[in-house]
């Protein structure tokens, strides 16, 4: 354990019970006006989501079928709007926020992605969730452009710029999923809160933010996933996770085998997540509650998907066509989890 996940270890203030819960529905509960509880729902293969600032949509197509939506479902009174072309949503312990720019809106795409950091940033600390948990980035061709010069770099320096406001602050980094998309702009969702997750970072992988400048001139700046302690039971938010061993990658060309250290590596951080957070713990508990995988080439889906199944079980899950961040990659998997309360004996 690194010092500083030592110190992330131990108490903060008491964290309340989770106000809100994942669930998979049918798309069509998106069509009509969506009831009072629905702090947000994921809508997929779509760039607008609608009025509704609750509405996110992920513009990626999804790959089986187009029935399933997934619906944040509140506990507390939710209240949402717009501010400008900010949307948000939140219920006391949750904001969720989204920002779409279009490609025009996107150039220079270090600069723009600079002030759109910013303008999220200020926005939930002035309604007070200050803290990032989990970022979604869909970003138009993000494997367009040479070295330095290739979309998602130039948006990696944007980002880092826009968070290195603070010494330390690799230690405050959000989940994230960074996803190629059809056609340009940026879809920016994020949910924040008022009390700072726990940063869990995964030993089998170099984390993203001290990759060496090979893979770009400022490195990526988020964590391999956020704790949250909610009082019934602790739910780890897991960014979008990739076959990266160290901090190369792993089975080049082969969609199978990417799919295997990514399964792997998310072993590995459920197991440090254990070590570092919830001592006394066995990673074996963890609960799935949903999983998204992203897939680059659709061709790959009668191979993937029976080791979907073996490795994912019946949990919710998506997939989608997306580009991975790095040529090579040609699979990425995102995850939430849940810890179930200790019994107290
Ligand atoms: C990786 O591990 C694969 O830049 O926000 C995964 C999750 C990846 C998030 C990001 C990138 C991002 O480096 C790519």
């Amino acid at each position: 354990m690194t010092n500083a996940e030592t110190k992330a270890a131990g108490k903060g203030a008491a964290w309340p019970a989770c106000s809100h819960r994942m669930v998979a529905a049918e798309a069509s509960a998106l069509a009509g006006p969506l009831p009072a509880d629905v702090l947000c729902g994921f809508r997929y293969g779509v760039v607008s989501g609608g009025a509704d600032p609750r509405l996110l949509a992920v513009p990626l197509l999804p790959l089986m079928g187009t029935g399933q939506c997934e619906l944040w479902l509140s506990d507390l009174p939710v209240s949402h709007g717009w501010d400008g072309d900010l949307g948000y949503s939140e219920n006391g312990e949750t904001l969720i926020v989204q920002l779409r720019l279009d490609e025009a809106a996107l150039t220079p795409i270090e600069d723009k992605v600079y002030s759109a950091y910013r303008r999220i940033g200020e926005f939930v600390a002035a309604r007070g969730y200050p803290e990032l948990w989990r970022v979604w980035h869909y970003l138009g061709e993000i494997n367009e452009g040479e070295g330095d010069a290739e979309r998602y770099r130039q948006f990696c320096v944007g980002r880092y710029r826009a968070l290195d406001d603070h010494a330390g602050f690799e230690m405050r980094l959000p989940a994230a999923s960074a996803i190629g998309s059809r056609g340009g702009g940026l879809t920016l969702i994020a949910v924040a809160g008022k009390q700072p997750g726990r940063q869990v970072e995964n030993p089998r992988q170099v984390s993203a933010f001290r990759y060496p400048r090979s893979y770009g001139l400022r490195s990526p700046s988020f964590s391999r996933a956020t704790l949250l302690p909610w009082a019934d039971g602790a739910q780890l938010l897991v960014s979008g996770t990739a076959s990266i061993v160290g901090h190369a990658t792993a089975c080049a060309g082969d969609t199978v085998g990417q799919l295997r250290q990514t399964a792997a590596n998310l072993q590995a951080l459920l197991a440090h997540a254990v070590l570092t957070q919830l001592p006394g713990r066995d990673p074996r508990e963890f609960k799935a509650e949903s999983y998204c995988v992203y897939l680059r080439h659709k061709e790959d889906l009668p191979l993937v998907q029976p080791l979907l199944h073996e490795l994912f079980g019946d949990t919710p899950l998506q997939l989608l066509a997306g580009d991975i961040c790095r040529r090579e990659l040609l699979i990425e998997v995102e995850a939430m989890y849940r810890m179930p309360r200790e019994r107290t004996a």
